[in-house]
């Protein structure tokens, strides 16, 4: 393949509307700062994701990081290994210590039948991942917090407009963290969000995300500043224009992926689940090795010989790395599944823009290394 196909390309507004909202802005010389473009963009954001509260970040990782503060978590928090790195640097970033627990198979996320056993009485809060988009079993983790008093905070990075049972999953724990990452379904370039239940406590997050000014003279915490500023509210007004076309897109895509390799001896996918609205944010297959007859990373490396940029979304495992492998909860014995998972996962690409020609592509290309095809 001449071109590079990579896993995700960021979708952009129309550039002459863009034009317009920045002509605006540099009129009002308000750059930051809860600017008018802010404001409107997190009243049509918790419209749209249907969500009672809503505040913006500038990226993902300062959500978590401040979302962690906003709680006055402490102590140790319960966590997945099987998530991008950001998840367990935030708890390190307020000097919490991680607990990996596994996850389950069929979605990836936290195992909540393996979260009891690691709970101490150090144990504050639960932070759990929505990997892929893909909703944890959050009735069985709110009950587990419910029974100990800990809080849930779930990073929602890949959940941008998920629904389960016509209800955004944004809804539940105590906050949800979402990632408006370029990367991402919906991108502000960078950004972020948290969701809240209560007007103090957004309260508390405005002040604790802006130095913990909660007027000109009073600081009410020791805050930071992750801050969304006036052009990504801008360009995030117009995404929400075109998100569920994009999402619509993504779905067709992955409808024809799943078609194309069904049949294929090796190859599993996650199943989508009927109450699902879901937004297709990653395409992750999962590679038995004996019986595809060829190693996931065999695969990936010809892929990537071949121009096809999947990634191994995620490997190495958080626990992996040089920071967190010393912990107790970071041993492989106690996380099998992640490890599994971790040495069989490829994330094809999947984005609104991509052409048939390439997916079609993609997947033959996938079945010719099949030595096994039914
Ligand atoms: N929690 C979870 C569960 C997350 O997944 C993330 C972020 C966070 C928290 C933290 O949220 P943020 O602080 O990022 O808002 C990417 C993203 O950088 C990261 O945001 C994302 N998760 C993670 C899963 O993926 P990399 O290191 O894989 O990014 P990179 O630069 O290799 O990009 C992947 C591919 O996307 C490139 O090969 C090409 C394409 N691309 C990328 C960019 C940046 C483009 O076509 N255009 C672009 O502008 O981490």
């Amino acid at each position: 393949m001449d071109n590079k196909i990579y896993v995700t390309q960021p979708t952009l507004p129309n550039l002459d509307e863009f034009s317009e909202l920045l002509k605006d802005i540099w009129e009002r010389k308000w750059l930051t700062n809860n600017g008018v473009y802010h404001q409107e963009f997190e009243r049509k954001l918790a419209e749209y994701l249907g969500v009672p509260f809503i505040s913006l970040f500038s990226n993902g990782t300062l959500a978590l990081v401040s979302a962690l503060q906003v709680l006055n978590i402490k102590g140790e928090v319960i966590t997945t290994p099987y998530s991008f790195v950001a998840t367990t640097h935030a708890l390190w970033w307020n000097n919490i210590k991680p607990v990996f627990v596994d996850i389950e198979p069929e979605f990836c996320n936290l195992d909540p039948a393996k979260i009891e056993a690691a709970i101490t009485p150090k144990t504050t809060a639960i932070l759990p991942v929505h990997v892929y988009g893909n909703p944890c079993n959050m009735n069985a983790i709110q009950d587990i917090a419910d029974r100990y008093g800990l809080k849930v905070i779930y990073d929602a990075a890949h959940a941008f407009g998920v629904k389960e049972n016509g209800k955004s999953i944004l809804n539940f724990g105590d906050l949800s963290v979402l990632s408006f990452h370029a990367t991402k379904v919906f991108n502000t370039i960078e950004g972020g969000a948290i969701v809240c239940h209560d007007e103090n406590t957004k309260k508390r997050i405005d002040y604790l995300k802006n130095f913990g000014f909660e007027n000109e003279t009073t600081v009410i915490a020791p805050g930071i500043n992750a801050k969304m500023n006036e052009l990504q509210a801008a360009y995030g007004l117009l995404q929400l224009k075109t998100v569920e076309d994009d999402i619509l897109k993504r779905k067709e895509i992955s409808e024809i992926y799943r078609n194309g390799l069904k049949e294929i001896k090796g190859i599993r996918f996650i199943d989508e689940p009927d109450n699902l609205y879901y937004n297709y944010a990653y395409f992750p297959i999962f590679i038995d090795e004996k019986e595809y007859g060829m190693s996931r990373d065999a695969l990936y490396e010809k892929l990537k010989d071949n121009n096809i940029f999947g990634r191994r979304y995620f490997y190495p495992l958080i626990s992996q790395f040089p920071t967190y492998k010393g912990l107790d909860s970071a041993n492989p014995e106690n996380l099998l599944v992640a490890h599994k998972v971790a040495n069989e996962v490829i994330c094809l690409p999947i984005y609104p823009d991509m052409t048939n020609d390439n997916l079609i592509l993609i997947i033959k290309f996938i079945i010719k290394h099949n030595s096994r095809t039914t």
